[in-house]
């Protein structure tokens, strides 16, 4: 049996990997859990665009044919550099999303470095996103999960399956899935996490009939850092519940309302195992390791800009003793000797040398250190982070 699976659903921009599962999965499967993770993204989009879909789209002959290589030149390093061939495979793919995005309710379409993505249905409205759930059969990624998704994590037999949602794009694709696996898998406990659930925690908190309608797709919602309540859970879902013991950052319904677990301690960023990144094939030219080293914006207080800090641990309001709610900020960073331990590692064991570092902040000091310790281990850095191996002696 698998303990957990853990799933990114669409849509997400392929060319990008986002790296909350890749932790999560590193995680678990440290603390001995058996861990399967599943990139539904990429392999949804290509679903969407494959020649029978097209077809039925009333695609030309050409593109029927044409589409196949067009999505491999995606993840050719030679066309890239050869730039035409690439820029035709690139503009294949985007004629063909035009012509599914008129054969469909919902939008999909491709251009430029974006996908976009808006199911006809309002993501920022409950009574819109169960809506979408009773029409299941009209959603764009409906035959992706029918066909090779919900199969294929059946056959896993997972005690929880966790779904990834980042922002409101992924919100409906991932309420249709979690009620096809509702179906499928009727023991299994079926959670959503990500940066989205940390800004829907008050509603999904709600004591109301939108909100409980929710809770019958889904058994909880995870909101913030998922590393400890993920653990938490399926120690519970494993031992039993302990008495008065609720899992941190956990939401469930208990037959009559969602009640609520307490916060977690911020996890230390040196105690997190390497992330483990091996479920993506994102449309790059060589495999590219997406790693975060911050959880967070050390603006934070400072800065009011952005919302980023709301979304990690690293934040925390505390009520004082005049009633005044005070930000508190603690500063989190793993350590630059671990990060270059890390991508020498990934190096080392995969070849790979391109990774993306998804911070929204990361220090010219910080940068000139990690350079250190990577020359240290005869390692150089270039701009965009491709490794080479050097001698010692450069
Ligand atoms: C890097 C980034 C991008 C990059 C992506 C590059 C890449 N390699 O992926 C780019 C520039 C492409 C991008 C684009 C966009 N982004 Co952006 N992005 C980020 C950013 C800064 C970092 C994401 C990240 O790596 N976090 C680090 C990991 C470790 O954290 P995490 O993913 O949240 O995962 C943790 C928890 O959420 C949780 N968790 C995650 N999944 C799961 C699943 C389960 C089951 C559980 C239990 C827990 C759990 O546990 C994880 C580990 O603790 C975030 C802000 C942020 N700090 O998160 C914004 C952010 C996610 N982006 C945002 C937005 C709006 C967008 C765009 C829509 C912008 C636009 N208008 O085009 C696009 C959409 C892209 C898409 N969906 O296709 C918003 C989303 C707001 C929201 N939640 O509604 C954010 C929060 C920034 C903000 N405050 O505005 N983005
Ligand atoms: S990420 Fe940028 S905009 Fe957001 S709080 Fe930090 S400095 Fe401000």
């Amino acid at each position: 049996m698998t303990d957990a699976v853990l799933v990114f659903p669409p849509s997400y921009y392929p060319w990008f990997v986002a790296p909350g599962l890749s932790h999560l999965t590193a995680w678990l499967k440290a603390k001995g859990w058996a861990v399967v993770q599943r990139d539904a993204n990429i392999p949804a989009i290509e679903h969407v665009l494959r020649p029978e879909a097209l077809a039925v789209a009333g695609a030309p002959g050409h593109m029927l044919t044409g589409i196949g290589p067009a999505l491999a030149t995606m993840r050719d390093e030679a066309a890239h550099h050869a730039l035409e061939p690439y820029l035709a495979a690139k503009r294949m793919i985007e004629e063909a999303s035009t012509i599914i995005d008129a054969a469909v309710p919902d939008t999909f379409l491709i251009f430029r470095n974006t996908l976009k993505y808006i199911s006809a249905y309002d993501a920022r409205r409950r009574e819109a996103v169960m809506a979408a759930v009773a029409d299941r059969e009209n959603h764009l990624f409906h035959d992706y999960y029918r066909d090779v998704e919900v199969p294929a994590i059946a056959t896993l037999k997972p005690r929880l399956v966790g779904l990834s949602v980042n922002d409101h794009h992924q919100l409906i694709p991932s309420m249709v899935l979690a009620s096809m696996l509702r179906e499928a898998l009727p023991d299994t406990h079926i959670t959503i996490g990500g940066n989205l659930i940390a800004r829907l925690k008050t509603t999904l908190e709600a004591d109301d009939p939108l909100t409980a309608a929710f809770y019958t797709v889904v058994d909880s919602f995870i909101h913030h850092e998922g590393e400890q309540p993920l653990a938490a859970l399926l120690e519970e879902l494993v031992h039993g519940r302990v008495a008065n013991r609720p899992v941190p950052q956990v939401i469930r319904f208990d037959g009559a309302r969602p009640v609520s677990g307490p916060p977690s301690v911020p996890v230390q960023l040196d105690q997190l195992p390497r992330p483990d990144p091996e479920a993506y094939r994102p449309w790059t030219p060589e495999p590219v390791t997406a790693l975060n080293i911050y959880r967070g914006c050390y603006y934070s207080g400072i800065c009011s800009f952005c919302d980023i800090n709301e979304g990690y641990d690293t934040v925390v309001h505390e009520r004082q003793t005049d009633g005044q709610v005070k930000v508190k900020f603690r500063k989190r960073l793993r350590p630059m000797a671990q990060v270059a331990e890390d991508l020498a590692v990934w190096h080392g064991e995969t070849g790979r040398r391109t990774f993306s570092f998804t911070d929204e902040w990361f220090r010219v000091s910080e940068m000139l250190e990690l350079g250190e310790h990577l020359a240290a281990r005869g390692l150089r850095a270039c701009c965009r982070m491709g490794l080479r191996n050097v001698s010692r002696s450069q």
